[in-house]
């Protein structure tokens, strides 16, 4: 895990938890001068971290921002690979372009790039994907699964109910998935999930994960095109959520369930995400880009297609679509 110098510093100071850290020791620790590590906590303090110092003892941690920075991320991590490597925008388009350019520059599966802000974010179909600063989890995980690249949409479900159980773990609320790849609070849009591939004929090569999870916004900090039909978590709860926490809580249930899907396939996957699913059962409308169909959703098939039952009794498996209930 190499970090710069910056983060380095954030990372001593965390990890002292209040306790004092002497500039030399982290200049040694660095091998940098001190006169460096001056400047690095000058950098933190313009961030808005609250140092203190102590003459002949060191500097202390008073305040963190919150931020999902590297250091803020990694100090909650408990992966084996995922977010070892993080790189952190203030602002950027799309979190989404930069990950496709480092993947295909060679990035390690499991890089992360996360930003505070995206300024085109972007959803299935090119569609906007509303990203107001700080207030959101805008990131894209490169992963690099040994899958074929039919097996990639999936990645989609595996992600979804990897969310969905870090989100359970850091909030009291409850959560359903709406098929493929949203994740809905009392019926209201809190996360999309955007997965897409670089892959040879027979190999994937880099599986781009890119989500977008509401977390402390309030209904103005919405566009009014989405007002109505998004929510994120502090509006349930009332409460803001810790970003970083749960960023590192999603990168632990990714890499535990994309192992676990690696290893034994896709029915443990599909079980899970069956008992989150608010699809299953239920009379729907499937709007793919060339025609409209109507049936009863009765689960996802191994290879993780929303099967419906139509009228005439058939049973179609759908690829990719947006689902409504119809009424
Ligand atoms: C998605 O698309 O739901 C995938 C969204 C993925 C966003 C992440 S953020 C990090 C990474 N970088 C990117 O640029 N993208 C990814 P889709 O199913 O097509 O849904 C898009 C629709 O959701 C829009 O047409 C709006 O109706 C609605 N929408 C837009 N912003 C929203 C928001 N913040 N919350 C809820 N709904 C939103």
């Amino acid at each position: 895990m190499s970090l710069k110098g910056k983060d380095e510093i954030l990372k001593q100071l965390m990890a002292s938890s209040g306790t004092p850290v002497s500039g030399q020791e982290m200049a040694n620790r660095l091998g940098v001068s001190r006169t460096a590590v001056w400047k690095y906590i000058k950098e933190l303090e313009s961030e808005g971290y609250e140092i203190g110092s102590i003459r002949k003892k060191g500097y202390y941690l008073l305040e963190t921002p919150d931020v999902v920075n590297a250091a803020a991320i990694q100090r909650h991590l408990k992966t084996a690979e995922y977010g070892h490597h993080i790189q952190y925008f203030e602002s950027c388009p799309s979190t989404q372009f930069i990950a496709h350019e480092e993947a295909q520059n060679g990035a390690d599966g499991g890089t992360l790039i996360i930003a505070e802000e995206q300024t085109a974010g972007k959803g299935r179909l090119s569609r906007p994907w509303a990203s107001s600063a700080r207030k959101g989890i805008w990131m894209s995980l490169i992963i690099r699964p040994s899958l074929m690249p039919q097996q990639a949409p999936q990645m989609t479900l595996v992600a979804a109910v990897a969310i969905v159980r870090a989100i359970e773990e850091v909030v009291d609320v409850q959560l359903t998935i709406k098929w493929p790849n949203d994740i809905l609070i009392n019926g209201k849009k809190m996360t999309g999930i955007l997965t897409e591939l670089q892959a040879d004929m027979d190999r994937v090569k880099a599986i781009i994960l890119g989500m977008g999870i509401n977390a402390n916004q309030e209904e103005d900090d919405f566009p009014d095109e989405v007002k109505e039909i998004a929510t994120s978590l502090k509006m349930v709860t009332g409460e803001e959520v810790d970003r970083s926490r749960l960023v590192a809580a999603i990168l632990y249930y990714l890499e535990l369930y994309t192992k676990m899907y690696e290893k034994n396939g896709f029915q443990p996957i599909k079980l899970l995400w069956e008992s989150y699913s608010n699809t299953v059962g239920k009379r729907v409308r499937a709007v793919m880009l060339n025609e409209t169909i109507e049936g009863t959703a009765i689960g996802i098939s191994r290879d993780g297609l929303l099967e419906l039952k139509l009228d005439d009794g058939s049973i179609r498996g759908i690829y990719s679509a947006d689902i409504q209930l119809a009424k």
